[in-house]
């Protein structure tokens, strides 16, 4: 499904992505959604509590998975999709797979977020440009089994000009491939080839991301980057579910920062405190324009 011309109107705030992982072994969540029902159910609350989009995965991504089958990874996604975007829901696919990406497009979905921005998979640029569906590219450098490996950032500029630069070769290849590029979202893709400093100098330089000249999304939610932030006098990380309020501090920092869309977990918590940081910016624009002469 082509993506709706108001996925990016200017908002004034970001879009809060509401994630549904239809898997047995995602790190924060896996299990808790496998089943279509429970998938489908689970998109419903997530609107109920505010979501904009909700990102539909059948793969895991975290450190160390191994890959399902193609069929298995379409026989998850693929009825749940369908069910949500049939209830009005404005659904992405999180996939690195073309066909999985074109099942998911025909079953309703308007956005492709591909965390490997179309390295994974020769056949997805083409995929997505003959859809009109919007896309998601994250930085991003090897598959989870072996992604340790590629963290490191040693030239000048550090992390934050490795992911601009790698990213700017993802978009020349989305464009030679035909995406318009206002259909491009980008995601600096903290977690990913990343250890913790990596992901918070990102989270510092996201105007050189936004200065590519694409929209931003950002994922940080439960993120191990935050349970290290939170480890207790014993250096034990904090447990993925007791991630949320650091998160939640996270979403104001990227509301603040001015970024399109945020992937979250719990979208009720960070859409509450985007409210407090847009209510206070309305404030003071108002107060501003009551001082002009
Ligand atoms: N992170 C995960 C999965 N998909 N997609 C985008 N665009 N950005 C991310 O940071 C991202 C993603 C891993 O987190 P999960 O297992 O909790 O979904």
């Amino acid at each position: 499904m082509p993506a709706p011309a108001s996925l990016f109107a200017p908002w004034g705030r970001p879009r809060l992505m509401g994630i549904v992982n239809v898997t047995p072994d995602s790190f924060s969540d896996g299990g808790r959604w496998a089943e279509p029902e429970a998938a489908i159910a689970r998109g419903h609350d997530l609107l109920a509590d505010g979501a904009d989009i909700l990102d539909i995965g059948g793969e895991s991504t975290r450190p160390g998975a191994t890959r399902p089958l193609v069929e298995e990874e379409l026989d998850r996604v693929v009825p749940v999709i369908g069910a949500l975007a049939e209830a009005g829901a404005l659904v992405s696919v999180d996939t690195m797979r073309s066909e999985v990406a074109a099942a998911a497009l025909a079953a309703g979905a308007g956005l492709v977020n591909d965390v490997s921005g179309g390295l994974a998979d020769p056949r997805m640029l083409e995929v997505v440009a003959d859809t009109g569906a919007a896309y998601v590219a994250m930085h991003w450098r090897a598959h989870s089994d072996h992604m340790g490996d590629f963290a490191s950032y040693d030239a000048p500029g550090g992390v934050v000009a490795a992911v601009c630069e790698e990213l700017a070769h993802r978009v020349d290849a989305m464009l030679a491939a035909g995406i318009e590029p206002d259909r491009i979202i980008l995601d600096p893709g903290l977690g990913f080839a990343k250890r913790a400093e990596h992901n918070w100098e990102l989270l510092a330089g996201l105007d050189r991301v936004g200065a590519l000249g694409h929209p931003v999304l950002v994922g940080a939610s439960r993120k191990s980057f935050l349970g290290s932030l939170l480890a207790d006098t014993e250096g034990r990380a904090r447990p993925v579910d007791r991630r949320e309020d650091a998160n939640t501090a996270v979403s104001v920092h990227l509301a603040q920062q001015g970024v399109w869309g945020i992937r979250v977990h719990d979208v009720r918590a960070s859409r509450d405190a985007i409210s407090v940081v847009e209510r206070l910016a309305a404030e003071k624009k108002n107060h501003a324009h009551q001082e002009a002469p």
